[in-house]
């Protein structure tokens, strides 16, 4: 047994990087939302899931160790089709990956970017990841190349949705889906955490990038479509009518609102079998 031991960490050792591009990769993807998906089909195609949402490559060392946040209330149905679709497509990426639901507790104005800034710190509690992507619940991408990684710059991944007539809506428009790095999102103190309601959070982040030097990553129009399900504005989620004020003024707050000022509490943390979900109370506007 001392020899098979040592083949064992023989074996480890030699694990080579995984290739990039990842040779799994298929490109353009079928997506729709007609019928509906279960969590039971789900959990039977994705198999080589841990528990909590977690995977890495069994064959080679993932580039990188990627925590998917998904800033989510009240929106089980596009869950369902986030898993359903996005598990295959990180396995054929060979990332190393978690994926967290920041799920806002109760009823009041709902914070899309303070969630964010939760999920950055709550799943560095719990592995060493080096990459963040932030993706909306209901953003689903239509090929495989779009790879859920970090670039040497903050990237924007959701370039080409369905509808915006899979355009950019405009040049700075940073919302949807995108990933930074532990660096880079250290260098702008994370995301604003007071803009309640809907609006303005995606360009303040933009506003943060811009100061610090750092330039927008992209692909290209064809790799970054992307489909959008289609709802009825939710609930607590009006317009922020602060929202241009705001934006108006990162430079002034940004080192004093983000990672630094993040307070929140924990209501419960379960580690469902394909993702982990933070239940959060993140306060209500001032
Ligand atoms: N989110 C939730 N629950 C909410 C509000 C927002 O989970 O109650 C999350 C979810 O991940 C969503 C993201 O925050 O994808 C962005 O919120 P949003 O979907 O409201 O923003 P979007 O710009 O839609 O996609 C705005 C309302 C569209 C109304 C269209 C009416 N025809
Ligand atoms: C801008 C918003 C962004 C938003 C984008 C797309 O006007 O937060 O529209 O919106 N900025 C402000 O309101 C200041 S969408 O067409 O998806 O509803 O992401």
């Amino acid at each position: 047994s001392k020899k098979q031991k040592e083949t064992t960490e023989t074996k480890t050792q030699e694990l080579k990087k995984c290739p990039d591009p990842s040779p799994l990769l298929v490109g353009p993807l079928r997506v729709e939302f007609s019928t509906p998906v279960s969590l039971d089909t789900v959990r039977k195609e994705n198999p080589g899931l841990q528990e909590g949402g977690r995977f890495k490559p069994h064959d080679c060392v993932a580039l990188q160790k990627v925590a998917l946040i998904i800033p989510f209330r009240h929106r089980d149905e596009h869950l369902k089709f986030w898993l359903y679709y996005l598990h295959p497509i990180l396995q054929r990426q060979q990332l190393d990956y978690g994926v967290y639901v920041i799920n806002q507790d109760g009823d009041n104005t709902f914070n899309r970017a303070k969630l964010m800034n939760i999920g950055y710190a709550e799943a560095l509690k719990e592995y060493d990841y080096d990459c963040f992507v932030f993706s909306d619940v209901d953003i689903i991408p239509m090929n495989d190349r779009n790879t859920y990684k970090c670039f040497s710059q903050p990237r924007h991944l959701s370039v080409s949705m369905d509808k915006f007539g899979f355009k950019l809506p405009y040049n700075q428009y940073f919302g949807g889906v995108s990933s930074l790095s532990k660096e880079q999102i250290m260098k702008i103190n994370g995301f604003p955490n007071n803009y309640w309601g809907w609006g303005g959070e995606d360009d303040d982040i933009f506003n943060r990038m811009n100061d610090r030097k750092m330039s927008i990553s992209r692909p290209d129009g064809e790799v970054g479509k992307c489909r959008m399900i289609r709802h009825e504005r939710d609930i607590n989620n009006n317009d922020n009518p602060q929202r241009f004020k705001r934006i108006t003024n990162t430079l002034k707050t940004m080192d004093t609102d983000g990672l630094n000022s993040l307070e929140y509490e924990v209501v419960a943390v379960e580690k469902h079998d394909l993702f982990t979900n933070i239940t959060v109370d993140v306060g209500i506007p001032p």
